[in-house]
């Protein structure tokens, strides 16, 4: 009303209607969301969903407008979550990977053939280990609200199949976020660099990098085969959880009600993309291979040599994550 009167008294002359759409629009408020990937992707439709689920249950009094692509940090997307607690960034849709260079409890999802698979990764999730992580994220200036997925991780590259670490000798993998990633492929004998997404899709068109690895979803949608990466394998070293958050000053500047329908719809939409996720694994596999991927599934004995190859890794890796948290993860993986 202030916002009216004070137009009024400037004689602009606006209708009353056009006043009122003016008023109203100076109480909705709209937050930012930043995430890596854009809406072509698992990723981005995540925080679309977010964004469209409010906007239906705020009546469009608070809206999120999605910024893809890292664009909010200039591509570098381990400075997503500094950029969040800051205020540059209101919210967020974001990896584990991305954020656990200020959160190591995060490294927690990096580490090696240590969450196997789905059932692994909701017992750890949903229990009292992901109770921990999200204090951690909290007690770091940041509002966790719901889980998503990014998928589980498989590896790629361009000279020949992988089923053993001896076939990642001296490969040079292009890696992300933690340095942990340096430490597993280290392990393995290959040449890792780490780099933004940004970065990596032109090192691997022009070969400045042998391989990478991400999930599924992101080989199938980015065409990752398109640039060379004609040989993946499939071991589900580590799943990607994604995180919908918020900065905590944004956060207690909203009222109970407008906190509830941004919790509520981060938990839809993140139900909804963890299940649509996993659902299109199959047939992204397909299409993967119907466009001339190798593909190279391991046995079970393939599975343990890598697993065998990169125990080091777990051993220096666990003592930053806290034994705590490990060994609540470890014991909600062995009681799934
Ligand atoms: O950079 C990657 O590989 C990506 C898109 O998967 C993440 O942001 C973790």
């Amino acid at each position: 009303m202030t916002l009216t009167r004070h137009l009024s008294r400037a004689g602009l002359g606006l209708t009353g209607a056009a006043l009122l759409t003016l008023a109203v629009s100076a109480q909705a408020r709209e937050l930012s969301v930043s995430t890596v990937l854009s809406d072509a992707f698992p990723w981005g439709q995540a925080a679309e969903k977010w964004a469209e689920l409010l906007e239906e249950r705020s009546d469009g009094e608070l809206t999120l407008r999605v910024y893809p692509n890292s664009q909010l940090v200039s591509g570098d997307q381990t400075r997503e979550f500094s950029a969040m607690r800051s205020g540059l960034i209101d919210a967020a849709v974001g990896s584990t990977i991305n954020w656990s260079p200020q959160v190591p409890e995060l490294n927690l999802f990096s580490l090696p053939f240590f969450i196997p698979d789905v059932a692994a990764v909701d017992a750890v999730t949903q229990g009292e280990a992901g109770d921990m992580v999200f204090e951690a994220i909290e007690s770091r200036g940041i509002v966790p609200l719901a889980w998503g997925e990014n998928g589980f991780r498989q590896v790629s590259n361009s000279s020949g199949p992988i089923s053993a670490p001896d076939d990642l000798d001296g490969l040079k993998i292009r890696v992300v976020g933690s340095p942990l990633f340096q430490d597993t492929f280290a392990a393995l004998g290959a040449d890792p660099t780490q780099m933004s997404w940004t970065d990596a899709q032109p090192a691997l068109t022009t070969g400045a990098v042998d391989g990478q690895e991400n999930p599924l979803s992101v080989f199938d949608a980015a065409r990752i085969d398109q640039v060379g990466q004609e040989y993946l394998t499939l071991w589900n070293y580590m799943n990607d959880p994604l995180i919908f958050a918020v900065n905590q000053q944004v956060w207690g500047s909203l009222s109970e009600e407008e906190q509830t329908w941004l919790r509520e719809t981060a938990e839809e939409a993140g139900a909804w993309e963890i299940s649509m996720t996993r659902e299109q694994e199959s047939e992204r596999l397909a299409a993967i291979e119907e466009r001339g991927v190798t593909v190279t599934e391991l046995s079970d004995d393939e599975y343990q040599a890598f697993r065998e190859a990169t125990q080091n890794v777990l051993e220096k890796w666990a003592p930053r994550i806290g034994e705590e948290l490990m060994e609540s993860a470890q014991s909600a993986i062995d009681a799934r």
